[in-house]
């Protein structure tokens, strides 16, 4: 439902006065920076894939290159991409509200690149790879040769190809992006953190999320159920607008810095 704009005021105040306020962020915040949402058709050479599709250890074991080149494709995307006006006023509510919690389903880095710490990512992040051997995840390098990339377990950096690294006698492990797909369980510290966050929270301000991956999409419900005020931000309604006590329909450059009673940026 559309706020007017005692409605709109009575929500800022209580996002505002709120002692433990819990972000959870989904692709829409990005969409601002120029990053495509999960849902939006996939531009160019990826239009014919969809994102579940490539976003599975399946389609990894299947067709590697063509999964890494799909993530170098989005690296390159957000490497364009800078954060807005959403992200700034997130990063800038945290430096003067220690009591707020910032979770994330996005793996592009831009709540970080705003200066927003303590970042949650429950799904992964673009910057690293992550090494199926050892398990060690390590920065994606801007000197990246393409291909299939290999790492000599314990060397704390990315080799190369398979035939590069054979010689070296350490076991060598084959790199992944450091990412959730879809039928992989979130890194546990992450969701107990955010889970544990949604319990505690006052109120809860959920952005630029359709609500349809899970088990992400059950923190607002989990903290309404222990009696967080849930507001959701978004210009479409989605599958949480039922539930949550607030819509404000809007985009998050436009109404976070608004809500935040940020001056505009
Ligand atoms: C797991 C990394 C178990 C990849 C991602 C229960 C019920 C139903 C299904 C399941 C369930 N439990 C598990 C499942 C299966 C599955 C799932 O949820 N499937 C869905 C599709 C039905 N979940 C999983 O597989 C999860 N794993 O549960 O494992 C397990 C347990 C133990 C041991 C083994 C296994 C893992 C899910 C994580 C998948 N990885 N990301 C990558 O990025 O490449 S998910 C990916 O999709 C994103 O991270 C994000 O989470 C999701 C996309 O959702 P959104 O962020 O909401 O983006 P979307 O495009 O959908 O919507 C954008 C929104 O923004 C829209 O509403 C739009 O209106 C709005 N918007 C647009 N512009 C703006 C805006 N808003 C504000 N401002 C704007 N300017």
């Amino acid at each position: 439902m559309l706020l007017c704009a005692h409605e709109f005021a009575a929500v800022a105040e209580r996002v505002q006065q709120a002692p433990r306020l819990l972000v959870l962020t989904g692709a829409g915040m990005s969409a601002e920076s120029g990053v495509p949402t999960f849902r939006e058709a996939q531009t160019g050479l990826w239009a014919r894939f969809s994102p579940e599709d490539l976003a599975t250890p399946q389609a990894f074991a299947a067709t590697p290159e063509r999964v890494l080149d799909w993530y170098r494709w989005r690296r390159d995307l957000v490497a364009k991409a800078a954060p807005n006006a959403g992200h700034r006023a997130l990063a800038q509510w945290q430096r003067g509200h220690p009591g707020m919690d910032l979770v994330t389903q996005n793996v592009d880095g831009l709540h970080q690149r705003a200066g927003s710490t303590g970042v949650v990512e429950l799904h992964g992040r673009l910057s690293h790879l992550r090494c199926e051997q050892c398990a060690q995840s390590l920065p994606w390098p801007d000197d990246d040769p393409g291909g299939v990339l290999w790492h000599q377990c314990g060397s704390g950096s990315v080799g190369g190809s398979r035939k590069s690294i054979a010689a070296l006698a350490a076991p060598a492990g084959r790199l992944r992006p450091d990412i959730v797909w879809f039928g992989e369980a979130l890194p546990a510290a992450a969701w107990e953190h955010a889970e544990r966050r949604a319990r505690e929270a006052d109120v809860v301000l959920v952005v630029g999320t359709s609500g349809l991956v899970h088990p992400a999409a059950a923190l607002p419900s989990i903290a309404q159920r222990a009696g967080a005020y849930v507001v959701e931000v978004n210009p479409q309604p989605t599958a949480l607008s039922p539930e949550v006590d607030a819509c404000v329909s809007g985009t998050a450059a436009e109404v976070l810095p608004q809500l935040l009673a940020m001056p505009p940026a």
